[in-house]
């Protein structure tokens, strides 16, 4: 069966891209430019009617979400351990990905589209000053929980492997940097993101997305 991931540099389908690496699996990386407005095309909205990365291609089927493809590729992959394997420390798992996905991730649309929400320059003006005041305690809250995990001697934020939520968090911290918030903020966050980024197997994703850690740094 041929896997497949549709992916644009430096978006949320950084996750299932990096899963997908740690895997060991053949797979295919399909880029979509979303700058160009490709996820708009017809052949593009034929694969994802929403218009949106990530999509994963397993065979003849596909599925987007990544709530949805982190739980596929975990179960697909169980010896790499992407997700807790039972109990409360998967739910606990789940809770932080789901947060990620459905508050931290929306928080940041609304300061780097702030125009999907509102016509009105001076209310988007707005919009994104909220949003960034929002982000950067979301930040905390993830600073933290890289906190919890150190304190339970834990690796990384599922536990004892690399993976989804690693992944999810260096995305998140990484596009904070865009709105001016990052390691002078958040400096054992951004230690983790580090820690994270210097995994052999996540440097290559880095490398083939071509992707700068914190983008106030300069290139
Ligand atoms: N809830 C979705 C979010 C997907 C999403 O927001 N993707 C963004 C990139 S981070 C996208 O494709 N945006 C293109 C657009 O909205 O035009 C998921 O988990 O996959």
């Amino acid at each position: 069966m041929s896997l497949q991931l549709y992916f644009a540099p430096g978006a949320c389908s950084f996750v299932p891209h990096c899963l997908l690496e740690l895997s060991g699996a053949t797979f295919e990386p399909k880029m979509v430019k979303l700058h160009k407005g490709e996820q708009y095309e017809a052949a593009y909205q034929a694969i994802n009617p929403r218009g949106q990365v990530p999509v994963l291609v397993d065979g003849d089927q596909a599925v987007t979400q990544i709530v949805a493809i982190t739980l596929y590729l975990d179960e697909k992959f169980p010896q790499c351990g992407f997700l807790p394997a039972s109990g409360m420390a998967r739910a606990k798992a789940l809770e932080t990905l789901a947060w990620m996905n459905n508050s931290v991730h929306p928080t940041f649309t609304h300061v780097f589209l702030p125009q999907k929400f509102s016509p009105d320059a001076g209310v988007q003006a707005d919009i994104k000053a909220n949003a960034i005041k929002a982000y950067k305690a979301l930040m905390g809250e993830l600073q933290n929980l890289v906190a919890q995990a150190t304190q339970a001697g834990h690796p990384w934020l599922g536990g004892a492997h690399i993976g989804a939520l690693d992944a999810y968090a260096l995305t998140l911290a990484r596009w904070g940097t865009i709105a001016g918030v990052g390691p002078q903020d958040f400096p054992a966050l951004w230690d983790y993101v580090e820690k994270v980024a210097a995994n052999e197997t996540i440097a290559k994703v880095i490398a083939r997305e071509r992707l700068q850690l914190n983008l106030m740094a300069g290139s």
